[in-house]
């Protein structure tokens, strides 16, 4: 079995050393396709290799990381926080996370977690200092990972003022937090920044050099989380860093960005529960990773020897047109588009649904337009170059291809609606039961 442990602690110790795959391979003795092989979590290693590591590298590694530390993450009820709690308690880590008191169940994703002897929520607010100061005061946390924030660009628009308490104040809360608690110099901090920053983009494509030329309220409120980061790194010496991420979307997306939005809408339309998919601008261009493989390289970040700023992203670049191209394809219905901008049409060619399904769909508009979903000012063109990662953090950005993603989303969909489906017919029968009589 391959010990994703191991492989991590592995890469971490040669960041640290400063020493490449090539020189590992001489170090112990072996030809450098067995550690890519290794790498690429082809084939396990043996018992004796990792002796050998060990000598080489200077590290117990079978210890590493070492289980005892404790980790605060806001956002923990997102996409990314869920990631990040399975992937640090999978590390012996203390995972506290902080929650916003609702009526209403938005919990899903870490339901499968609460219960757990290392998982601990608490109630607190980016928007309320004194309830951060408390939560920081109470857990001391070794680090912190500040996922929280109004998270959707188009809703930015309409809600701007909000999105820079939480997306820039926010952050300031945080960091002032953690001087008040007396942890500046033991407390990492990872900050969620984003290739928004880019916005209305200076260079294709972008790194950690490019200028940002933000282009929406969320974008301008990020831009202020990222350079106060910097300044309290500069300023105070705090171990804290932004990791830039690029799109990263999972079968845990939220429903209303695009790449979710399109892969439920195909799931449904497939099964006949809807009839077309409305978008706004499809030319748009973005660089779409798998979040649970992001989440790795937040920790990463916060495991380097010096606190430093991170592209993390593919280096593959797709349109939305592209990604519903591929979700619709994958589930046996092709797509061609036709007519532009606004009179633009995904048309369905050919239908090899497998199943027995009533009608074709060959024939039928599936994709059409619409300006609602168009944005007062719309980033096009995200594409990221990952190699400071890479080489800095020994992160892979090519574990899941884009077709892989895709793939992932769509079965993930195609079940959930089919569960839907099913959960809808037998609330039927309940009513016509209860109606009748038949149950009491
Ligand atoms: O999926 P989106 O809403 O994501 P967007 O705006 O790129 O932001 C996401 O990624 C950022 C990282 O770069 C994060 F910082 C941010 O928090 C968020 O997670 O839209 C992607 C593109 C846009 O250009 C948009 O105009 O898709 C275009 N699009 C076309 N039709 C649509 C639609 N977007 C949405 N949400 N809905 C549509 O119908």
């Amino acid at each position: 079995m391959i010990d994703s442990h191991l492989l991590t602690a592995i890469k971490v110790a040669m960041q640290r050393k400063g020493i490449s795959q090539r020189e590992l391979a001489v170090l112990i003795g072996k030809n450098e396709t067995v550690i890519s092989r290794w790498f690429a979590g082809k084939v396990g290693i043996s018992s004796s290799s990792v002796k050998l590591l060990e000598k080489a590298l200077g590290e117990k590694l079978a210890q590493e990381p070492t289980g005892t530390k404790t980790a605060l993450i806001t956002g923990i009820t997102g996409q990314d926080g869920s990631y990040l709690s399975e992937f640090l308690l999978e590390k012996g880590y203390t995972v506290h996370g902080i929650i916003r008191r609702s009526s209403v169940d938005y919990r899903e994703r870490i339901a499968h977690l609460e219960g757990r002897k290392n998982f601990h929520l608490h109630y607190a607010d980016l928007g309320d200092s004194m309830s951060i100061v408390k939560v920081i005061a109470q857990t001391r946390p070794d680090e912190i990972y500040n996922l929280a924030a109004q998270s959707h660009v188009q809703v930015s628009f309409d809600s701007p003022e909000f999105t820079a308490d939480i997306d820039a104040v926010g952050v300031l809360r945080i960091l002032e937090a953690v001087r008040a608690c007396g942890l500046t110099h033991t407390c990492r901090i990872y900050q969620a920044s984003t290739s928004e920053l880019y916005g209305k983009v200076e260079e294709v494509p972008q790194n950690e050099n490019t200028p940002f030329h933000p282009y929406s309220p969320y974008a301008v409120a990020k831009l202020y989380g990222f350079w106060i980061v910097k300044e309290y790194r500069e300023a105070y010496n705090m171990f804290c860093c932004s990791g830039i991420l690029f799109n990263h979307e999972s079968e845990r997306r939220g429903e209303t960005f695009v790449t979710r939005k399109i892969t439920l809408a195909a799931a449904r339309i497939a099964q006949g529960r809807q009839d077309k998919l409305y978008l706004g601008n499809m030319s748009s261009l973005r660089d779409w990773g798998y979040a649970k493989d992001y989440v790795e390289c937040m920790w990463l970040i916060l495991q380097n020897k010096k606190p430093e700023d991170f592209v993390i992203a593919t280096g593959v670049q797709h349109s939305v047109r592209e990604f519903a191209y591929h979700a619709f394809k994958h589930i046996g219905l092709e797509l061609e588009f036709r007519g532009e901008g606004i009179n633009e049409e995904g048309v369905c060619v050919k239908d090899t649904r497998k199943g027995r399904h009533e009608t074709s769909l060959v024939g039928k508009t599936l994709i059409a337009v619409s300006p609602d979903f168009y944005r007062p000012t719309d980033v096009v063109n995200l594409w990221g170059d990952p190699t400071k990662a890479k080489a800095k953090l020994g992160w892979d950005p090519s574990k899941t291809s884009f077709e892989k993603l895709v793939s992932i989303m769509v079965e993930h969909d195609m079940a959930k609606v089919a569960a839907e489906g099913a959960a809808a017919k037998v609330r039927t029968n309940l009513a016509e039961y209860l109606e009748k009589g038949i149950v009491k």
